[in-house]
């Protein structure tokens, strides 16, 4: 460390440790936990499939116009690149598979190869980061139906079966290369918009396609799979095969990685409370760090209760090492880059607040039944100088501390973003 703390962190620091929190650690702690960068807050989920490629189907959907969207690849590592520079802290890269190295004339989504992501490899390489992957089951006419790997006809299922497992070798790969596992998320957009029937027929049919998917196994420290649910989607208000209760009984049965999108849940649902529960049954799990206002909104994260309530979850059951993050928003209403930063700082402050949290101190009073003096304890820390601590931990990580880092963002905008 060349720098000097400034005289507010020492004094945080020692209004912490009054409560027996040791700030020290909670900032090493912070500093090992990976943050996965979506890549496609970049460019609205568009892709490279395609000179023309644009986000379509599948139920989910991207919101606003704000000018300087990256159009292709070397836009958008560039756009990442300058979004890392103002996020502290290891991070990862989360490429879904339409987002290969394609040239000028694109490639079928049948012909995604390994040879699409070398030069991703290449780059992540160069800036020591890890690659995650996902298939990318919507966005093309074998979906135009709505079902993919639930879907009744053979030659859609068969279609995105190859998909799929072609993805997964690729995850493999990256990881083999990086020499650190990459997740393969699966999601499906696979539902119906009214009342469904088949209900039963749909969910058989998927779990014999992931059968058959996940019979090829692959090295876990090359690959990880996560298989993701939802609750519902634009065109998949009454039904959604992939739902909770099907992955998480699937997850548990076959020793996968369990994926909760934050926005994949009723409103009031808390996703805080479901880490305690599954954690007992399901070694590892992948957040989709979201947020949701009124549905599966996708806005950009903030630093708000559900995501403190959901770090706190992990911190206290001291699973760190067993959850996976990964931010999951796409807004293109605002700068894409600032977005992309907003939503990294937000999801690592909220670990760093649960961090801070003198849990030992609540435990005791818990333990005692004083929970006047447990819920004392929780509002207090809430003007505890968490400010000084994380604008500290990203001096360290030569990160413009609070505020200053928009004047980064609006620099780009007008040197970059808006040229395009
Ligand atoms: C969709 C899921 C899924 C996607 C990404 C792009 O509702 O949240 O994770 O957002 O795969
Ligand atoms: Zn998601």
């Amino acid at each position: 460390m060349n720098h000097k703390p400034a005289g507010t962190f020492n004094f945080a620091r020692e209004r912490y440790a009054a409560l027996g929190v040791d700030v020290e650690a909670a900032l090493a702690a912070l500093a090992r936990v990976p943050l996965s960068l979506h890549c496609w807050q970049g460019d609205d989920l568009a892709g490279f499939e395609t000179p023309q490629a644009a986000l379509s189907g599948g139920g989910i959907m991207v919101t606003g116009n704000h000018p300087g969207r990256a159009r292709n690849i070397d836009e958008l590592r560039a756009d990442l690149d300058c979004a890392r520079l103002l996020i502290p802290g290891r991070q990862r890269v989360n490429l879904h598979a339409t987002y290969g190295d394609f040239g000028p004339q694109g490639v079928a989504r049948e012909n995604i190869n390994r040879e699409h992501f070398q030069s991703w490899v290449d780059w992540a390489r160069a800036r020591d980061l890890g690659l995650d992957f996902n298939a990318t089951c919507f966005s093309h006419p074998m979906a135009a139906s709505g079902f993919t790997l639930s879907s009744s006809d053979e030659r859609v299922r068969r279609f995105w079966i190859d998909h799929i497992r072609h993805c997964r070798e690729i995850a493999a790969w990256l990881g083999a290369q990086l020499a650190s596992p990459s997740i393969h998320n699966l999601w499906i957009p696979d539902g119906s918009k009214d009342l469904t029937v088949s209900r039963y027929r749909h969910r058989e049919i998927l779990l014999a396609s992931l059968d058959e998917i996940f019979a090829a196994t692959h090295p876990r420290e090359h690959l990880k799979d996560a298989v993701e649910s939802k609750l519902f989607g634009i065109g998949s208000e009454a039904y959604v095969v992939g739902s909770h209760e099907f992955y998480l009984a699937w997850a548990a049965k076959h020793g996968s990685l369990l994926c909760l999108d934050m926005g994949h849940y009723h409103p009031t649902e808390s996703v805080a409370d479901k880490i305690s529960a599954l954690l007992l049954f399901i070694d590892e799990m992948l957040i989709h760090v979201s947020r949701g206002v009124r549905w599966d909104s996708d806005h950009v994260v903030i630093f708000n209760d559900e995501l403190r309530a959901l770090m706190e979850e992990i911190v206290r059951a001291e699973a760190l090492g067993r959850v996976y993050f990964a931010l999951d928003f796409f807004d293109a209403s605002i700068n894409r880059v600032g977005a992309w930063v907003i939503g990294a700082r937000a999801t690592q402050k909220a670990l760093l607040y649960a961090l801070l949290e003198p849990t030992a101190r609540l435990r005791e009073y818990e333990d005692a039944g004083d929970n006047f003096a447990r819920l004392a304890l929780l509002e207090e820390l809430k003007s505890l100088p968490f400010g000084a601590v994380w604008d500290e931990y990203c001096a360290r990580a030569n990160v413009p501390p609070n505020d200053r880092w928009i004047a980064a963002v609006r620099d780009y905008e007008t040197k970059v973003l808006s040229k395009r």
